[in-house]
């Protein structure tokens, strides 16, 4: 009997939420409960880490849980590699959920590089206006970059920075084209700082840099265990043999 362990946070978990609460599948949807109000899904919801791999492990024993689709963010590689870890251990199979890597485009001005630390790096040494959209958890090295002026796009008000600092943008996403041209317009960006998430929730900045000839620093994903992967929902419902249902 079916019995299926979403972990989410993403469009594409949202989106997997919705074909299998249509299909009628059991299953539940997980939030680690960084936001304070996550978005209502239409399976039943957990809130809360497991409490690491062991944590993990016992809640699939005691919830029965038969199939586990991560479908968390590729920045999330802390939780993907404990699914791994704990779907081996108790042979539950694990399906991961992965949008593509974003690719430049003609026109686009991308500094790849590897982690966050490299990423301050890369700012110039000149004081420069910087979009920083890569959330709340990594913002303290940029901030200790004191030439710089930030604005923060964040989905709680959880900061906030003295004017000639920078300013703090309160949106949850998925964002537009229109919002990200005029933000990027309204501020004066000049350089822009993301995550290669992929996806589309997050991708307007980028087309909106583009536009503008802006420079955008895009941090690497961080390496996660090998997993069998798919790239759309009706792949994962073919896994779970409820596709078309
Ligand atoms: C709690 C669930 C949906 C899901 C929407 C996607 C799109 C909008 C783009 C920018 C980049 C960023 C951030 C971002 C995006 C989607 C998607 C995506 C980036 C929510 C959500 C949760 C989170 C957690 C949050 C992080 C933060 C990262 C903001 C809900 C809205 C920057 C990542 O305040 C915090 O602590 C926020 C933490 C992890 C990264 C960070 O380090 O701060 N996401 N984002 C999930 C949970 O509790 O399990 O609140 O409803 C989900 C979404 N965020 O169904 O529509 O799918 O990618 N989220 C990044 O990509 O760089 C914003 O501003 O341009
Ligand atoms: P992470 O660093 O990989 O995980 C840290 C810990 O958070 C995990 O060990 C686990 O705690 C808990 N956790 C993470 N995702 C969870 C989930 N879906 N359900 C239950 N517990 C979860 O995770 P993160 O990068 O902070 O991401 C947290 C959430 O935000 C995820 O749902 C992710 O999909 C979403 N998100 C993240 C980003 C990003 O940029 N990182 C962007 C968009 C959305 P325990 O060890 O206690 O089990």
């Amino acid at each position: 009997m079916l019995r299926v362990l979403v972990l989410g946070g993403t469009t594409e978990a949202s989106r997997l939420a919705q074909a299998l609460a249509q299909a009628g599948v059991d299953g539940i949807f997980s939030y680690a409960g960084r936001t304070s109000v996550p978005i209502a899904q239409p399976l039943p919801t957990r809130v809360g880490g497991f409490g690491g791999v062991a944590g993990l492990q016992a809640y699939l024993q005691t919830e029965r849980i038969t199939h586990v689709v991560d479908a968390t963010h590729p920045f999330a590689a802390q939780m993907s590699s404990h699914a791994v870890q704990a779907c081996a251990a108790v042979g539950i199979p694990l399906l991961a959920l992965e949008r593509p890597a974003w690719q430049a485009h003609s026109g686009d001005v991308w500094q790849h590089v590897p982690d966050i630390a490299a990423a301050v790096q890369a700012l110039p040494a000149t004081p420069a206006r910087v979009f920083l959209a890569i959330g709340r958890q990594h913002l303290a090295p940029f901030l200790a970059c004191a030439q710089h002026w930030y604005l923060l796009r964040l989905v709680d008000p959880v900061l906030d920075l003295p004017t000639e600092r920078g300013h703090v943008v309160l949106d949850r996403g998925p964002f537009t084209l229109e919002g990200d041209r005029a933000l990027l317009h309204a501020h004066g960006i000049s350089h822009v700082v993301s995550k290669n998430s992929g996806g589309a929730g997050a991708q307007a900045k980028l087309t909106a840099a583009r536009e503008r000839g802006l420079p955008v620093i895009l941090i690497d994903r961080p390496p996660v265990p090998a997993r069998q992967t798919v790239g759309t929902i009706n792949d994962v419902c073919l896994w779970l043999g409820c596709a078309g249902s």
